[in-house]
């Protein structure tokens, strides 16, 4: 077994250490708090690995086992790693204990309980507790900020990426409602041209606003919309869904989106998705080619909780954010303030 103690300003800081050095099978310890020489907080997270026992070089290799022992072989793995799950589930509730208690006031420690509930990890319930409870905005310094869009000052061409159904044209529909209503010039496009019926919601959208809409099918259609629409402030493009199992067309996609030259690249993620699901999406090569991340859905989740581990496992910037079905109203940008009315909104619905 390999034990190695690591360090860090914040305690979910060292926490990444531990998975980035050990993966995700390394164990946590304990962890201590202390103060650098010059009084900066520092956190100190002990964590083990078991390694499994090498064979000697030369051995020769083992013997295949007779497939009447396989069965049973395969059965007391099973047992073993379901152990392990338990094993690994009871250091993660101690863990979570121990968090809480080390916040400083009974007020924290109540906001890390409503954090918890609604979805917020551990170690990110504990970073956010203290501003949660005095209803600050957030000063978590992992959570990245987007600047907020302003097409009076700058032309801004913003693609709209993300797993099907997420939201990405009634979003995009959103967006160019509440921009037009200010009076700025806007044009819709859509990559989504291989699905029968891709672009019918973006397509009617742009009809009932009476604004422009270009279908992109090759990178010449692109560079033909740029030049039809070098009047316009917003461009506001839309996509074929995709997921991390199923994207097909996406290289295509790709190829389109590279020649749009586009300011922004918004991630969709709907949040009414399971958390891992969208972790795994955000593992996704497509993904890193993303400038922002935008949440849709907040109305269809009891546990909103999870943007905030989405969000700073992404490093992304945050931007536009959907709570509602309705074209032009129920969406924002969401800011330090916005993450803590709604993680307060949810608590209180989720207590009554
Ligand atoms: N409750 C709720 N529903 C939403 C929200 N945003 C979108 N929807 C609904 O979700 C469904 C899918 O929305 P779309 O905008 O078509 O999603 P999309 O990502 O463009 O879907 P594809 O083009 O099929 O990949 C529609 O019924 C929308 O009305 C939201 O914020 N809250
Ligand atoms: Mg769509």
């Amino acid at each position: 077994m390999r034990i190695k103690v690591f360090t860090a300003p914040q305690l979910h800081e060292a926490l990444a250490k531990v998975r980035k050095d050990m993966g995700p099978e390394a164990l946590i310890l304990d962890h201590q708090q202390s103060k650098d020489a010059s009084g900066k907080s520092l956190w100190h997270v002990h964590a083990a690995l078991d390694l499994p026992t090498r064979a000697p070089e030369n051995s020769p290799p083992p013997p295949v086992e007779p497939s009447a022992q396989t069965s049973e072989h395969h059965a007391r793995a099973d047992q073993t790693i379901r152990r392990l799950e338990r094993l690994i589930e009871g250091l993660s509730n101690r863990e979570s204990a121990s968090l809480r208690e080390s916040l400083a006031t009974h007020a924290d420690k109540i906001a890390f309980d409503h954090l918890s509930k609604i979805g917020v990890s551990s170690s990110h319930a504990f970073d956010l507790a203290a501003d949660f409870s005095n209803r600050k905005p957030t000063a978590c310094k992992s959570i990245l900020w987007g600047k907020r869009i302003n097409p009076l000052q700058q032309r801004h061409t913003i693609l709209f990426s993300g797993p099907a159904g997420c939201g990405k044209s009634t979003l995009i529909a959103k967006i160019a409602a509440h921009y037009s209503m200010k009076g700025i010039r806007i044009a819709l496009a859509s990559t989504d041209t291989e699905r029968m019926g891709g672009l019918d919601s973006i397509k009617a959208y742009a009809n009932t606003l009476g604004v422009s809409f270009f279908p992109l099918r090759k990178v010449s259609d692109a560079s033909n919309m740029l030049l039809q629409t070098q009047t316009a402030q917003l461009l506001l493009i839309d996509s074929q869904g995709w997921s991390p199992r199923r994207d097909l067309g996406l290289k295509r996609q790709t190829c389109l989106w590279d020649a749009l030259q586009c300011t922004h690249r918004f991630l969709v993620l709907p949040a009414n998705m399971d958390e891992e699901d969208g972790m795994q999406l955000l593992a996704h090569h497509t993904a890193i080619t993303m400038t922002h991340l935008a949440f849709s859905k907040l109305d269809e989740t009891e546990k909103p909780g999870k943007i905030v581990n989405w969000s700073i496992a992404a490093r992304l910037p945050l931007g536009f954010c959907s709570f509602g079905p309705e074209v032009p109203e129920q969406m924002g940008w969401l800011t330090d303030q916005a993450l803590t009315t709604l993680l307060g909104k949810a608590t209180q619905e989720s207590s009554t």
